[in-house]
């Protein structure tokens, strides 16, 4: 006999996840764990044996309930299911799962549609800071259709846009971890910032790329990949995220000069496999370095650190990434105060996935 547990698959941005209310899942960790792994047929390369589209950005988890704070309306964590082995990661947050939460949240009940639109607040566990959803709900129901766009994803779809208040330094302590806009590791010029992802930022050119390869061509590129997390591992401790060799952060951005109208050009490792665009809280991290004066990026893409809002086209393998950033640089550094972005999502799937009776028994 196999146990079914309800589920439903969502696309969230350019991701697609299972998305489980907290109460069916087990409470205990470990077992939670191995029945995340059997459901998306992990650990294996194709993840024939379960719902995994063989790839990270398809082998993703948003479990949902009640939030446990009075400021919020959900509870959101998120869990990276590991493709090739048994491993289940809460070491990161993912804004583009993200996009599917409010819609999940409102169909599963958790909370009433407004008549137009719905502002959700969502308690993002992983890093304990706040996201609001705004939804499309004309009529109370959830709307996916709409014109609206975003790169790496066909067609168009409702918008689901994304506030974040309070993102600066949520996983490392602080925005700039290492307390400096550039350390050098392994004689590689660096900027290391979380603002709501941790991402280390290198110029493409100190490695001896362009920064406009193809996923493709970096993944093969072995000798890139190899200096690559080198100075990832090297530098996760000084991000205070401690040994980072089997986390999945912090990303590594290669950045050139933008060619097609937007201010940098990026191509990111997350962290082993590039991402075919960037992450949502990627963006917004490498946005918010763009602005920083003297940091890696800003001295390749020659912006300034101009105060209040700015809306900055982040260009990724299949087009642009569009942030807006509010930064206040009255004081001795930058302080963000806000940023926004645009997702969409939309409900692919309703229904139970089966657990094998071997996972209950730790067979
Ligand atoms: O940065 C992939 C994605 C992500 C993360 C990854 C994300 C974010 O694009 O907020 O969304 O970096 O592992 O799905």
């Amino acid at each position: 006999m196999q146990t079914r547990i309800p589920c439903t698959v969502m696309r969230g941005g350019t991701s697609r996840g299972l998305y489980f209310l907290a109460e069916d899942l087990p409470t205990a960790t470990g077992l939670r764990d191995q029945v995340l792994l059997a459901a998306m047929g992990s650990p294996d390369e194709r993840q024939i044996d379960g719902m995994g589209g063989a790839h990270p950005l398809t082998s993703k988890v948003a479990v949902v309930g009640p939030s446990s704070r009075d400021d919020a309306d959900v509870d959101y964590l998120f869990l990276q299911v590991v493709v090739d082995r048994a491993e289940v990661s809460d070491s990161q947050n993912c804004g583009n799962i993200l996009a599917g939460v409010g819609p999940f949240a409102i169909e599963s009940g958790l909370l009433l549609a407004g008549e137009d639109y719905t502002d959700v607040r969502i308690h993002m566990v992983n890093t304990g800071a706040i996201a609001i959803a705004r939804i499309q709900t004309p009529g109370g129901v959830v709307e996916y259709a709409g014109e609206a766009r975003i790169d790496g994803v066909p067609g168009t779809a409702a918008p689901v846009t994304l506030e974040f208040l309070d993102i600066a330094g949520s996983s490392c302590g602080a925005m700039l971890p290492t307390g400096r806009v550039v350390d050098e590791v392994d004689g590689v010029q660096v900027t290391c910032i979380d603002n709501g992802m941790p991402v280390v930022l290198l110029n493409a050119a100190d490695l001896g790329a362009t920064g406009y390869e193809s996923p493709a061509e970096l993944e093969a590129d072995e000798d890139l990949k190899a200096r690559v997390e080198a100075i990832r591992l090297a530098v996760g401790e000084r991000m205070n995220l401690g040994d980072v060799s089997g986390k999945t952060v912090p990303k590594m951005s290669l950045v050139a000069p933008a060619r097609d109208g937007g201010v940098i050009c990026t191509r990111t490792f997350i962290p082993h496999r590039v991402h075919e665009a960037i992450g949502v809280l990627g963006a917004v991290s490498v946005a918010t370095a763009c602005l920083l004066p003297g940091s890696v990026p800003q001295r390749v893409c020659g912006l300034g650190a101009a105060g209040g809002a700015s809306r900055l086209q982040v260009e990724h393998p299949t087009g642009f990434f569009t942030v807006d950033v509010d930064v206040d640089t009255s004081g001795d550094s930058l302080q963000v105060k806000r940023s926004a972005l645009l997702r969409t999502a939309r409900l692919l799937m309703r229904g139970e996935v089966m657990i094998p009776a071997a996972v209950w028994s730790g067979q």
